[in-house]
């Protein structure tokens, strides 16, 4: 149904509410240079409304779908006038929604949402792919950053102005000496093989008539320089290059600057760039080039020609995700002069991104920069935890990185930032430097990509908020174009990581671009056999070094997030083209570990028969796994060993996990015999693996506390066997002192598989558990991140790997799902259908919790006062929630702002809803 005039609409309907909010497009809040033709518009519905019934959607360039009849207001498909490149228009929303009494009301028109093409095919291109002359191209690490320049002339002022930009590389861009747009690490991270991203920058407002001049800064970045453990460089080429269009509109005319053979390269202040070693900057490098506000003469004469390069236009795309910037500035917390003479900044906080630093050495001093998570027993920081094995020199280690260096020409104003490197660090050791350093010197800038928060957790015990917060940290830490491992040693897009940590970001920020941006690398980066790689972005098998570790690559837990992390995006979203987008890939994942399990057999049951049992063809014993890893007191990681180790009890745990999460993603996707087809298979792996691996007294055959939780957590046990599952896992958790025992990739489900076969209790013993191993013992000895190990700072404070893994923070989940008490319903998506159930423990007298997803912010929070539990609950549009409180029947609700009574289970129940308002 549609209505002719918005006039009218108004008319007939007096009562305005309030107007949709978070207008997003493809999952963005800013939709420049976006090469989606057909984007799709979504909103929240307004606060305080029940129900949605009808939308609206306008825009400047004449698409208007009238009124439409609709609760649906996520993912709506542009219908207006076919979109080009640079097609430009403003969109907003209003919505029909009912009140609690029934009434239809309309809202307020949305504020504009504007949406901005990029260039959409390679055609629009006419910048050529440019870049420095290199005859001999410097040694990793060292390799300078170069400036690719050009003047201009403009007649007059135009009227607007566009710089698309990308690079093999990391570039920067300056108009006349004003840097170009607020993102950093730009073009970001992807597999550049078969996607790069380009940028889209509105520069109207720096450009001026008469003379201009553009300039790049362009380093190694991804592209060529070192990445993770291995430090391999050159992953994807040998050179770096740029490509940049300028179109500047006035009138009718249209000048295209692109980059071409007429620009100019010269050296730069960055005499050496790399993401993990570091930036060397020598401002006396700049003496006699050219002023970036004004293309003097000498610019001219310093500057040789850029060579044009045959590179591809084909993989360039615009943004998925949102951008990395910026997000945070801090001052240190302390300086300190150590007797070296060095002097040690402390942030406060474990941090990635870099300093901006303004009080350099005199003209030709060098000043030095360690970056660090801790310090050594002297007070300076140490970097030996985070040195990586060199697997080609077996017993030797290589250097940590995270090293700048800086010298200053003298010129006033001189300030070091160096954007064309990262680093994980708390404290930096400031090297070199005689002046003391004042609070106002030196800043961290906190870099990452810029996510939406969406969730928060708050209760009455501050040493869980603490924890809520060291997690939250680890995870901004590691959020930089892709969900990284860690933020120093490797900022390496492990799949593993990001599979079991996925439920508790996507609670927390709005992940969902980010991490479809993500999983396109993930497919792009399968292998052709289905194995899904431990790392993406990564280079593909022709990479030497890839080849070298590819016997780690197809291991359960790590390659199942390819079903795990776009099934968990669905849950959060409701956006079943998630799990369409990756359909293929995960059947070519399951095709693999299928293939593995009917064919191989696993030596250590070949010699127990010769004639394989017919379970055996579902068990997946075989190939390279890293098991549950980083048990607490488990052996050092041997890669070489756990290749030939039977890690069966595991993966077949993942490979039942995973086509029952398939089974359901089929469902959801209209695809029935799929679903029955995959249900079967995980029902089989399931009566295999408790064959294979519980014995007649219901006791997991190879005792530790993940392959309990495993156990209950992927439903590989019949339900007569829970209840002797759980006593196991119990006993294993006492005969460790009540300690935790897991390592990666049971940690999340510990507690609550725990609180859901009624051990809520020893949840809590666990959760508040203060002795190592435990969270908390992380929050006593003062952490500000999650560490990798459970001992990351030992008893004695000394540093142990990385002090910034988010893996082990998944936990707080179990803070927004059972102590605050919000979770999904079982077959909800996109939070339609919510549960609302506070499981309180360890004394805790209050939580609160909130969750902003695509229906609105949803809020809990309950006290508990003299053995009555109050609860508040606000339920936001479209949303139904089931409220259960201990020993009473369910209750109901929908939107609106309600409250409850109840003895808080520790007393006989009494409960009462004692208010519902909208
Ligand atoms: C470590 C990484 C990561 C983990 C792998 C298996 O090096 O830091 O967290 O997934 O190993």
């Amino acid at each position: 149904m549609t209505s002719s005039s918005l006039d009218a609409d108004v008319e007939t309907q007096p009562r305005e509410r309030p107007a949709p909010t978070r207008l997003r497009v493809e999952y963005l809040k800013e939709a420049f240079g976006i090469t989606a033709s057909a984007p799709r518009m979504s909103w929240a519905p307004p606060a305080g409304t029940v129900q949605q019934t009808a939308y609206r959607i306008t825009a400047d360039n004449g698409w208007d779908t009238g009124k439409v009849t609709s609760a649906r207001h996520q993912l709506i498909p542009y219908t207006g006038p076919a979109l080009q490149s640079r097609s430009r228009f403003e969109w907003r929303v209003r919505t029909w929604n009912t009140d609690a009494d029934g009434t239809e009301t309309a809202s307020a028109w949305s504020d504009p949402m504007p949406v901005e093409l990029g260039l959409l095919h390679a055609s629009d291109w006419t910048a050529q792919w440019i870049g420095p002359e290199e005859p001999d191209v410097p040694a990793r690490e060292e390799r300078p950053g170069y400036a690719l320049h050009k003047a201009f002339t403009l007649d007059t002022v135009p009227e607007t102005g566009r710089a698309y930009a990308t690079a093999h590389g990391i570039y920067e861009l300056f108009l006349n000496g004003v840097r170009v747009g607020d993102q950093q690490l730009t073009p970001g991270s992807t597999s550049y093989n078969t996607t790069l991203q380009f940028q889209a920058y509105d520069i109207t407002g720096l450009l001026r008539p008469g003379g201009n001049t553009i300039r790049a800064v362009l380093t190694d970045g991804w592209y060529r320089g070192t990445f993770g453990y291995t430090r391999d460089a050159d992953m994807y080429g040998s050179s770096t290059a740029l490509l940049a269009q300028l179109e500047i509109q006035s009138g009718d005319n249209r000048t295209v600057i692109g980059t071409d053979g007429s620009w100019r390269v010269s050296r730069t202040e960055i005499l050496g760039a790399d993401l993990m070693a570091g930036q060397r900057t020598d401002f006396r490098a700049l003496e006699g080039t050219a002023d970036d506000a004004a293309p003097c003469a000498s610019a001219a004469a310093e500057a040789g020609a850029a060579v044009v390069l045959n590179c591809s236009y084909g993989t360039l795309t615009g943004p998925v995700a949102p951008p990395t910037r910026i997000v945070e500035e801090f001052p240190p917390v302390s300086v300190t002069r150590l007797a070296s003479g060095r002097q040690v900044v402390d942030f406060g906080q474990n941090i990635h991104g870099w300093v901006r630093l303004s009080t350099l050495g005199g003209p030709g001093e060098a000043v030095t920069l360690v970056y660090g998570e801790a310090l050594d027993a002297t007070g300076d920081v140490t970097q030996d935890h985070l040195r990586p094995h060199d697997f080609r020199r077996p017993g030797q280690f290589l250097p940590a990185g995270q090293v700048d260096v800086v010298t200053a020409s003298g010129a006033p104003g001189e300030v070091f930032e160096p954007r064309h490197t990262t680093h994980g660090f708390q404290y930096v050791s400031v090297q070199g430097l005689t002046t003391d350093l004042a609070a106002e010197d030196i800043t961290a800038c906190l870099v990452h990509t810029d996510l939406e928060p969406v969730g928060s957790f708050t209760c009455s015990d501050p040493r869980l908020n603490k924890l809520h917060d060291i997690v939250q940290w680890s995870f901004r830490d590691n959020a930089c174009e892709v969900p990284t491992d860690c933020p120093q040693r490797e900022k390496a897009g492990w799949t593993g990581d990001w599979q079991l940590f996925v439920p508790t970001a996507a609670y927390l920020y709005d992940v969902t671009g980010f991490s479809r941006k993500w999983l396109r690398d993930v497919r792009a980066d399968q292998w052709e056999n289905g194995v899904i790689v431990n790392i993406s972005p990564s280079p593909g098998p022709g990479f030497t070094s890839a080849e070298f570790m590819a016997f780690t690559n197809g291991s359960c837990g790590w390659g199942d997030a390819i079903a795990m992390v776009p099934w968990e995006l669905y849950l959060a979203t409701g956006d079943a083209g998630i799990l369409a987008e990756n359909w293929d890939a995960m059947n070519r994942w399951l095709g693999f570990v299928r293939t593995t399990a009917e064919t191989q057999r696993h030596p250590s049951v070949t010699a127990a028969g010769a004639v394989p049992a017919p379970h055996e063809k579902y068990l997946w014993d075989t190939g390279f796994h890293f098991g549950e890893w980083m048990e607490p007191d488990g052996p050092e990681p041997d890669l070489f060993a756990a290749r030939s180790a039977d890690h069966g009890i595991v993966a077949t745990a993942y490979y039942r996990n995973t086509t029952a999460v398939m089974a359901q993603a089929a469902a959801v996707l209209g695809r029935p015999e799929e679903a029955r087809a995959l249900a079967n298979l995980s029902e089989n792996i399931r009566q295999a693996w408790e064959k294979e691996y519980l014995d007649p007294a219901g006791q997991v055959t190879q005792p530790s506390q993940a392959n309990c939780v495993r156990a209950l957590a992927f439903d590989l046990v019949s339900p007569q066997h829970r209840s002797s599952v759980t006593a196991q896992l119990v006993s294993l958790i006492r005969e460790a002192g009540t300690h935790v025992g897991t390592g990666f990739l049971a940690t999340p489900y510990l507690l609550p598989v725990l609180a859901d076969n009624g051990e809520l209790d020893l949840a809590y013993e666990l959760l508040m558990q203060d002795s190592e191993p435990s969270w908390l013992v992380m929050v006593d000895r003062g952490a500000t991140t999650m560490w990798e190990l459970w001992n990351g700072l030992d008893a004695g404070g000394a540093p142990h790997q990385s002090l910034n893994h988010y893996s082990k923070g998944a936990v707080v989940s179990f803070l927004h799902r059972y102590t605050a008490g919000l979770r999904q319903a079982p077959g909800s998506a996109g939070y339609q259908r919510i549960i609302i159930e506070p499981r309180p423990g360890a004394g805790l007298s209050s939580a609160a919790t909130s969750h902003t997803g695509p229906q609105g912010r949803i809020d809990v929070a309950w006290e508990i006062d003299d053995g009555v539990l109050a609860l508040g609950a606000t339920v936001p549009s479209g949303t139904t929630a089931e409220v259960r409180l201990p020993g009473e029947p369910v209750a109901v609700v929908g939107p609106g702002a309600h409250s409850f009574l109840a003895a808080d289970g520790s007393k006989s129940p009494h409960f009462h809803p004692a208010r519902s308002t909208l």
